[in-house]
């Protein structure tokens, strides 16, 4: 029998509540599929940090590369330590040394769900850029504390990092309604956005199939409130795909229905699955947060790890509970209900 060996990292807050729960429902999917899942646990989160100094161990990553995927909860609790410092010591790292470069994040209604639009055909896959822009940690403080303190924060975009990211859109448009929406604000970023502009349409002459629109940020989260059934596949920059994929996460219903995947689509490093959403202190191991988004993106790494079937089965489970009111209304049902009706679904 087929055994995946699964890095679980839980993470900090609601993170740990949200990893048990897709986790129960990963194991008892594979046990009826015909292979197995094999779970090595690590605390490292900002309690590790307060204990050890760090967010994970010096060898951490290498830690992490023998494993055939990642499944992680949530990164952050800022009474204990910076954000600033648990993100880019822990997400941040991983999602560029597995060059995990492309983050998929899809926003449609799970049935019985009440968004808060009028419009509910929306089928919208965000794809954010996961390694560099204005991400990329390069920037300096000076004169700390004075009149004249500077912080500089650059943004770095390569021809290398843009062009594989709107490729791999343009790709997934092809394979769905063939439509690309590239979302920059080149009229503003004059160098960097519009460098990205230009590589669109560099890039749309070898895909005459799929129909491109480029769009300013501020015109698109316009749109995804306005016309969200309008759009297919949209591509953006971290930061810009960082904000616009919380917008998507409100239009189908709240965060706790945002699932993500950070691939590497060349599969030279794992891939990691984590629900979009952060580690919600106020919520922290009260036993209600939504763990629909991260047993959604479990579905996505039995996906990506070649188990589409068992796939299927995850997200027609999570649809038969929403469908029936359980997990549908943020705040209304316990994690614990939730995780049972899935697991019930799956017989
Ligand atoms: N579950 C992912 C998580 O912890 N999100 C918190 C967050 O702020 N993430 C920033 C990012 O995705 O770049």
């Amino acid at each position: 029998m087929k055994t995946y060996r699964i890095a679980l990292l839980p993470g900090d807050g609601i993170g740990r509540d949200v990893t048990d729960a897709a986790w129960a429902v990963l194991e008892k999917t594979a046990g009826s599929s015909g292979f197995s899942l094999e779970a090595t646990r690590y605390p490292w989160s900002c309690d590790y940090y307060l204990e050890n100094g760090s967010m994970m161990p010096a060898d951490g990553i290498e830690t992490l590369r023998s494993f055939d995927a990642i499944l992680l909860g949530a990164v952050g609790w800022p009474i204990k330590v910076p954000d600033s410092v648990s993100l880019h010591g822990l997400l941040l790292p991983i999602r560029k040394a597995f060059v995990q470069y492309a983050n998929i994040r899809p926003h449609k209604l799970l049935p019985g769900v009440q968004g808060p639009l009028r419009s509910e055909g929306f089928d919208i896959l965000c794809i954010r850029e996961n390694t560099e822009g204005e991400y990329s940690g390069a920037g300096g403080r000076v004169h700390q504390g004075t009149d004249s303190e500077v912080a500089v924060e650059t943004s770095i975009f390569t021809r290398k990092g843009v062009e594989r990211i709107l490729r791999f859109g343009f790709e997934q448009a092809r394979a769905r309604r063939g439509k690309l929406a590239s979302v920059t604000k080149s009229n503003a970023q004059k160098y960097s956005m519009a460098f990205w502009d230009e590589i669109t349409r560099k890039l749309s002459a070898e895909y005459p199939d799929v129909e491109v629109t480029s769009y300013h940020i501020d015109a698109m989260t316009a749109r995804m409130v306005m016309a969200p059934e309008s759009l297919d596949v949209v591509v953006a920059s971290n930061l810009f795909g960082d904000i616009l994929t919380d917008l998507g996460a409100a239009i189908q219903g709240g965060l706790g229905f945002a699932a993500s995947a950070n691939i590497n689509p060349d599969r030279s490093a794992p891939s990691m699955f984590e629900p979009v959403h952060g580690s919600a202190p106020d919520i922290a191991h009260l036993g209600i947060a939504n763990p629909v988004a991260a047993i959604w993106s479990g579905a996505m790494m039995l996906e990506h790890l070649g188990e589409a079937d068992a796939a299927g089965r995850v997200m027609a489970a999570i649809e038969a509970t929403t469908a029936r009111g359980i997990g549908a209304v943020p705040s209304k049902d316990k994690t614990e209900a939730i995780t049972a009706s899935v697991l019930s679904a799956l017989d």
